[in-house]
């Protein structure tokens, strides 16, 4: 298990919105993922991400609080993402919010344990894309936002987010090659071993999300394929 983000290969992601049972949190704890981030889009509650904190905790699983507003932020986790997306049309979701959260947590915050992540949504028909007002991008338009991210802004993180639906792996191929340091997340629509093994070809890390509450037992399968592979 790696308990450094810059490691991380396989990532789970738990929606605080969803119901998920002590047996199958446990398994995807237990799993060997590399990590477990907290997020969602719609319904994120402080009851809900600290009732899946406590639960979280029982293991020694690295675990992540992807900020999805401010109501929901909660101290306890290893590490805290901080999504700024880069292709939304509201400078809101790109400067508005983070700049108030920092306005009020400034002195609580340790930006040891705080990574930005340059997302761009890629699924016009995912929540994500619709709530923060995105503009489809084009395959040069994702280049250039992930130069953006590692040249501009020096984001630990571009997030390729095609949350709900399988992306285009040659887009994720020609995504990896504009970047050196920044590392390269991917997630969306993993279904199967093929799909997270083809992703991860060229993405850093590949988050499961929706998966784990859809086919547990295969979920849990994507952990080995990612790992598997690297040996
Ligand atoms: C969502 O990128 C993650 O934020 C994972 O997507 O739920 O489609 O697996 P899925």
């Amino acid at each position: 298990m790696n308990y450094s983000l810059h490691e991380w290969n396989h990532i789970f992601k738990l929606d605080p919105a969803k119901e998920i049972s002590d047996e199958d949190l446990d398994a995807i704890c237990e799993s060997g993922t590399d990590a477990v981030i907290v997020g969602g889009t719609d319904g994120v509650t402080l009851d809900g991400v600290l009732d899946l904190l406590s639960r979280i905790r029982r293991h020694t699983v690295p675990c992540a609080l992807e900020i999805a507003n401010m109501e929901s932020i909660t101290p306890g986790f290893d590490y805290y993402l901080i999504p700024m997306v880069m292709n939304s049309t509201e400078k809101k979701w790109m400067m508005d919010l983070q700049h108030q959260a920092i306005k009020e947590y400034r002195e609580l915050l340790d930006w040891d344990e705080m990574f930005v992540e340059g997302y761009c949504i890629l699924n016009e028909d995912s929540k994500a894309f619709q709530k923060t007002k995105c503009d489809m991008p084009d395959a040069e338009d994702v280049e250039a936002y992930a130069h953006m991210a590692e040249h501009v802004f020096h984001l630990p993180i571009f997030y390729m987010e095609y949350s709900g639906t399988y992306g285009a792996p040659e887009l994720v191929k020609r995504v990896k090659s504009q970047l050196q340091h920044t590392k390269l997340f991917y997630g969306g629509g993993i279904e199967n071993n093929f799909q997270v093994r083809e992703m991860k070809e060229y993405a850093d890390a590949v988050i499961v999300g929706n998966l784990i509450y859809d086919n547990i037992k295969q979920a849990l399968k994507t952990v080995k394929a990612v790992h598997s592979n690297k040996e």
